[in-house]
């Protein structure tokens, strides 16, 4: 809450305010705390650095410095937010000739010249209420219905799971610099070598509590709706998924069975968590101010969360008799080139994150040590959740605009 910030700020005598919106909902929350800076009349004494994949450089620059009475800025990566600070505490200590860099206008195409050819939208009264999704793919039939608990599942068993580009790239900044090591050096030099080091530790000190709950439930579809039924086949909760306002008017529901057909249909759920021992090991490296190996380690862990989630989405493709078109090398697993597909809560195709209580309610993960919060958000934080859909058809897609 914003509160603990500024307590926090006023108790450290902070020159600048950080904050780190990784969230899509995080973006209405820094405006809120934005307008509270303002009521408190703190904007002239904390200037603002907003970063994380939430936030664009346009939204914080142009429409949230709009609202700032202070000065606030956006950071691409940490090393923006040294420069940045650089600037700002130049200006704070009247160094001369001391400047903040300019703020960056949006870029807009300019109205006269531009024709926006919207693509052809359904008429008044002809909204679209399915796509063109099959609806005769065969059902498979699922191991079991209801849920199960799986503790205790063996580094070694999703390792290989892991995406290295990723940790490489995402988590770990390798990339080459002009007149220095090639991206393919850093990797076999630095990267693999440091990530077999870590794998070794999470394994030797068992820092690792891989668990997963899953199961399968019957469920058809009712226009943009996923219901899940009980043993008898009554409502037991529904899903509601946006569906695109044009090409294929793709919606998560039409990938099962529609309720007139007859016919009951089979989802997936499930949510898998590496454990909370790892976050403890990461928050002592952060205290003890060794950040490279925080930022590595933590990385690391993130991924091998995301690995978890995807080995255990082969399981399923095995256990419901669907993995037949899996790839056969890894890469082809990272680019989804099997059948069907593992949607997390908070994606496009199913943005509502509040939806994951629905989830939490049918799956019950305390029972593998995660909660889910107020925020929607699961704890311990390297765990994730997922709806996994075995129809042919599913594939990753967009259906924004209903956010
Ligand atoms: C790795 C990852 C995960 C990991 C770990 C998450 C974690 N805690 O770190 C796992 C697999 C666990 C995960 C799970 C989930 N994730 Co996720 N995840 C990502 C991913 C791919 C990368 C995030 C990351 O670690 N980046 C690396 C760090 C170092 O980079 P960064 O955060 O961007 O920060 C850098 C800069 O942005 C900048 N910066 C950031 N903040 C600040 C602040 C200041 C002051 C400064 C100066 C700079 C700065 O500096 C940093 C270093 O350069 C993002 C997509 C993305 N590309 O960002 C999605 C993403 C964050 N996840 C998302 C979602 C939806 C989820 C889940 C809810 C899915 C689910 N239903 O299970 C869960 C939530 C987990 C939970 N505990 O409840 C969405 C969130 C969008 C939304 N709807 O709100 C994202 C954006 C993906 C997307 N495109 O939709 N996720």
């Amino acid at each position: 809450p914003v509160s603990a910030i500024l307590e926090a700020a006023e108790e450290h005598r902070a020159d600048v305010i950080g904050m780190s919106g990784l969230l899509v909902k995080s973006t209405v929350i820094m405006k809120e705390n934005l307008e509270e800076l303002n009521t408190r009349g703190l904007a002239d004494r904390f200037p603002v650095i907003l970063g994380g994949a939430a936030l664009t450089r346009a939204y914080v620059e142009q429409d949230l410095h709009e609202i700032y009475a202070g000065e606030v800025r956006y950071a691409r990566d940490a090393f923006e937010g040294l420069r940045l600070m650089d600037a700002l505490m130049g200006v704070k200590r009247g160094v001369p000739g001391a400047t903040l860099p300019e703020l960056k206008p949006r870029r807009v195409k300019a109205t006269t010249t531009a024709v926006v050819t919207e693509p052809e939208e359904p008429g008044e009264g002809q909204r679209v209420s399915r796509s063109d999704v099959a609806v005769d793919n065969p059902v498979p039939e699922a191991p079991f219905l209801g849920t199960r608990v799986v503790k205790g599942i063996p580094l070694k068993d999703y390792a290989s799971w892991l995406d290295e580009q990723a940790l490489f790239k995402g988590q770990w900044g390798l990339k080459a610099a002009r007149g220095g090591p090639t991206y393919e050096d850093l990797v076999a030099n630095e990267g693999r070598p440091r990530l077999r080091g870590l794998l070794d530790k999470l394994h030797t000190e068992s820092l690792l509590e891989a668990a997963v709950v899953h199961g399968y439930f019957p469920c058809v579809s009712k226009g943009d709706d996923l219901i899940i039924l009980d043993e008898n086949g009554s409502e037991r909760t529904r899903f509601t998924f946006p569906r695109q306002s044009r090409g294929r008017y793709l919606c998560l529901a039409d990938f099962f069975r529609p309720e007139e057909s007859g016919e009951t249909d089979v989802v997936g759920l499930q949510v898998v968590t590496v454990g909370s021992k790892i976050g403890e090991a990461t928050a002592k490296l952060f205290e003890a101010n060794a950040y490279r190996e925080y930022m590595e380690l933590h990385g690391l862990s993130v991924q091998l969360a995301e690995a978890l989630a995807e080995y255990w989405h082969a399981r399923v493709r095995a256990d419901l008799g669907i993995a037949g078109s899996d790839p056969a090398a890894m890469d082809g697993m990272f680019r989804t080139e099997y059948q069907g597909c593992r949607y997390s809560l908070g994606y496009p195709a199913c943005p509502d994150l509040e939806d994951r209580a629905k989830i939490a309610d049918l799956l019950r993960p305390e029972r593998i040590g995660v909660h889910l919060s107020e925020e929607f958000q699961l704890h311990p934080e390297q765990s994730t959740d997922a709806i996994v859909v075995h129809h042919p058809e599913a594939d990753y897609f967009n259906a924004g605009g209903r956010r």
